[in-house]
């Protein structure tokens, strides 16, 4: 049985800047280009969370929804800094860490010997650390896996933290919307929803043939996390490989304009996880366009090039249409990390996973 703990800190961009920048305490914040009206936000403090504006919003419309939004350009180094800041704290607990992205990160404290054991009370520790060493806070989840301990982290958001124990996890996951499970996006969600599934609950009443054969192989993932079953190990030195972000349309789009509207959309929800990720030009080796038509045949179309802009993708993205005269129904945008493995590998991989 292990310990596992998540540790996420809050509105994180948007809580350095009004550390810095004590005019904005109280005021609602967004993170984004001001000059760039035309991007989407990374993030928002509460205040302007009130108002519905989120990460990932287009700018123009966060204004429309709080017109006194203050915008504040990203600080990426700041932000580096701090990450370096709480990873120093985590590797007085365990060596068993895995970081999400700058300001997340999963810790193994199952064999840690302070606070007596107590995951609980270790996660407490470093929230307090973190807040003597940086002025922030961070929010914890403390579960027996890692896609538990991820939920729990959001419960009591923000400075808060949430403890599921292995005798709670049967009951904490029956009641659990579906839309709450790792990788279940709103069109999966609206599947689930049409299938009678508004639960962990009803899933767990499903068979995983039942589940196979409506969702492929999303089902058997299902099967398990609707069972709070999750026995991914804590991986502290893991090489990614890729990053990409898709959008599956709840409406499958035909007319170009539409599409060039969405990759839009989709870009600048690549570049803001690039950032989150902390991955820089220097370390990516290609950018490539994934479509899935209609009839549910996929593209890949790649170029090895390591600038990522918007007119680049396009352009794959018209090179991938003119493979298929039909509606599309996802759009994804990626780029292909530099890896230590070697060049012919990489290709191979790559184009097996390509093409159809
Ligand atoms: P999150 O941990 O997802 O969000 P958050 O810390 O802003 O807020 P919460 O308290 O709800 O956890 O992301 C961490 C940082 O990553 C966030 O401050 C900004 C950045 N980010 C992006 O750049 N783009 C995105 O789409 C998201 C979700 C986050």
């Amino acid at each position: 049985m292990r310990k596992i703990i998540h540790i996420d800190m809050d509105s994180f961009y948007a809580s350095v800047e009004i550390r810095d920048n004590p005019a904005l305490k109280g005021r609602p914040v967004g993170i984004g280009s001001p000059i760039h009206k035309r991007g989407v936000l990374c993030t928002a403090n509460y205040e302007a969370r009130k108002y519905g504006v989120k990460a990932a919003l287009p700018t123009m419309y966060a204004l429309k929804l709080c017109p006194d939004l203050i915008l504040v350009k990203p600080n990426f180094e700041k932000y580096r800094k701090v990450s370096l800041q709480i990873r120093e704290i985590f590797k007085e607990y365990t060596d068993l860490i895995e970081p999400l992205s700058l300001d997340e990160a999963f810790l193994d404290v199952s064999n840690c010997k302070q606070c007596d054991g107590s995951a609980t009370l270790i996660a407490k520790e470093i929230r307090d650390k973190i807040f003597e060493t940086t002025k922030l806070t961070a929010s914890a989840g403390i579960a027996p896996n890692k896609f538990l301990a991820k939920i729990a982290s959001d419960w009591k958001k923000p400075n808060g933290q949430f403890v599921i124990t292995p005798e709670e996890v049967s009951s904490f996951i029956f009641d659990l919307p579906v839309k709450k499970i790792f990788g279940v996006g709103k069109v999966t969600a609206e599947k689930l929803h049409g299938l009678g599934f508004e639960t962990c609950g009803d899933i767990q009443k499903a068979s995983l043939l039942e589940l196979r054969s409506s969702l492929g192989s999303t089902g058997e993932s299902l099967y398990k996390y609707s069972r709070g079953i999750d026995n991914r190990e804590v991986r502290s030195s893991r090489e990614r490989k890729s990053l990409s972000v898709e959008h599956t349309f709840s409406k499958d789009i035909k007319k170009i304009e539409e599409m060039v509207k969405k990759a839009t959309l989709v870009f600048e929800e690549l570049k803001s996880r690039l950032d989150k990720k902390d991955i820089q030009e220097s370390k990516i080796k290609s950018v490539f366009v994934k479509i899935k038509f209609k009839d549910f045949k996929q593209t890949t179309v790649s170029d090895l090039n390591s600038n990522v802009n918007l007119n680049d993708y396009l352009v794959l993205m018209k090179k991938g249409l003119q493979r298929k005269d039909e509606p599309i129904r996802l759009l994804g945008l990626g780029v292909q990390l530099k890896t230590r493995k070697k060049e012919s590998e990489f290709q191979t991989s790559f184009l097996k996973e390509g093409i159809d």
